[in-house]
């Protein structure tokens, strides 16, 4: 059976373990990293010389590590022609997004759980969240321009595209105080709830740190 390494929480897990979620495929995650530790174990480490999280094993011994890795192996091997676009363009631009909100849309979330969580008490910097908000927030422009004309990342469908964005959209919705409206990301974030594997693998994943964040 499939595994996945890594504790629930971790955004780059919640993003593999969504797909995999969407996916209906059977798995075994194990809780790994974090306050579960195990990131320098030498076992470990041979599957993932980063020490980092999520890494996929399957039965045969077949390792993979980088989140976006993951999720593009997941669909080609489970949803061609579906989550994983068959025409080149189609896959080239899904592609262009999965790396995109990587390497920038998601970079908010350093610093909110640096300033949320896990700094000392004494050096979190509410300014720290706000700055990181409005950088971000010149990143949510964009989506919400390229979502005008569609419902999903990659079209009118859900495909591998969804899985970088649409996970982190979830901490920018319930972690960003007076948060700015971008109506195209909101629809899409109400179309995303609707799915069962997001609310499972998104929502619930993060909700003792949204209660935390939302209570204080
Ligand atoms: N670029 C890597 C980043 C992996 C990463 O940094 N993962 C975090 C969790 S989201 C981690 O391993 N943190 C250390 C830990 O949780 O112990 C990926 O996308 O897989």
């Amino acid at each position: 059976m499939l595994k996945i390494w890594g504790r629930n929480d971790g955004s780059n897990v919640i993003k593999a373990m969504w797909c995999v979620g969407e996916l209906g495929i059977e798995f075994e995650r194990i809780d790994w990293g974090g306050p579960f530790g195990g990131n320098d174990d030498p076992e470990y480490r041979r599957k993932n010389p980063n020490g980092r999280l999520p890494t996929l094993e399957e039965d045969d011994g077949f390792t993979l590590w980088e989140s976006g890795a993951v999720v593009r192996y997941l669909c080609a091997k489970h949803s061609p022609g579906n989550l994983y676009p068959e025409d080149l363009r189609e896959r080239a631009s899904a592609d262009k997004w999965m790396d995109w909100s990587s390497l920038n849309l998601a970079n908010f979330n350093v610093a909110y759980l640096d300033h949320y969580f896990r700094l000392p008490e004494a050096d979190r910097r509410k300014t720290a969240i706000e700055e990181a908000a409005a950088q971000a927030s010149l990143w949510f422009d964009i989506l919400d321009q390229h979502l005008a004309d569609n419902a999903y990342i990659g079209g009118e469908r859900l495909t591998m595209a969804d899985f970088p964005a649409g996970s982190i959209t979830h901490r920018w919705m319930q972690w960003t105080p007076n948060r700015p409206s971008h109506p195209n990301v909101e629809a899409y974030y109400e179309r995303l709830l609707a799915r069962s594997a997001y609310q499972e693998h998104v929502v619930e994943a993060n909700a003792p740190r949204t209660q935390q964040i939302q209570g204080s």
